[in-house]
């Protein structure tokens, strides 16, 4: 107990003491201003928020420009984003379209600088074949009619992310052929017009 109130009094003394020192002298103002212009005090304290800060600002700076780089689309998760809607929209519009010849599936046709799709497949010749496909820019669709199912057209439809493609005009004709080359990515969405209420649909991806 003694020690205890001891250590009590010696505290108080020293409080006592140094808030005396700390209101009257000069001496403690001047401890304190040394201690607000100590370079490394001062400039450590500063610089430190200033690093988190910037830090903070690059990681988005950072994940934008990662998303924006088709190059990376491979490897980053953010970025099979744009891929899974590609294939999303294709599958819907030929879903909700009932597209002939669509069974979900969306036909890799990547590395290939020419790709024929036959206008006129199918058992009635009212379908698209393949009817769905993916391709990489720069590749040349070439849709040729097989003379079945009566006379075609392909127009861009829905969606699509291309408008300037295919060929309005209704040819019967074999061996007609209609193609484009696609050098941006995007969803292409089309339909042969005469046979729209059979399904005859079509889409591709370009990536
Ligand atoms: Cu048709």
């Amino acid at each position: 107990m003694r020690e205890l109130s001891r250590r009590h009094f010696v505290t108080i003394g020293a409080l006592a003491t140094a808030t005396g020192l700390a209101g009257c002298t000069e001496d403690d103002e001047i401890d304190d201003e040394e201690l607000e212009d100590d370079p490394e005090n001062g400039v450590g304290v500063d610089d430190e928020p200033a690093d988190e800060e910037d830090d903070v600002d690059d990681e988005p700076d950072d994940e934008e420009e990662v998303d924006d780089e088709p190059d990376d689309e491979e490897e980053d998760d953010t970025d099979e984003e744009p891929g899974d809607d590609a294939e999303e929209r294709v599958d819907s519009y030929l879903t909700e379209n009932d597209a002939q010849q669509y069974d979900g599936t969306i036909e890799d046709h990547t590395d290939e600088d020419e790709v024929v799709i036959a206008n006129g497949a199918g058992d009635e010749g009212f379908a698209f074949d393949p009817v769905a496909l993916r391709i990489d820019t720069g590749t040349t669709i070439v849709w040729e009619w097989t003379g079945e199912g009566g006379s075609h057209n392909v127009v861009p439809d829905g969606d699509t992310d291309f408008d300037d493609f295919g060929d309005d005009e209704i040819v019967d004709e074999e061996g007609h052929t209609v193609e484009d080359t696609f050098d941006e990515e995007g969803v292409g969405l089309y339909v042969c017009e005469p046979h729209a209420g059979v399904g005859m649909y079509g889409a591709f991806i370009v990536e």
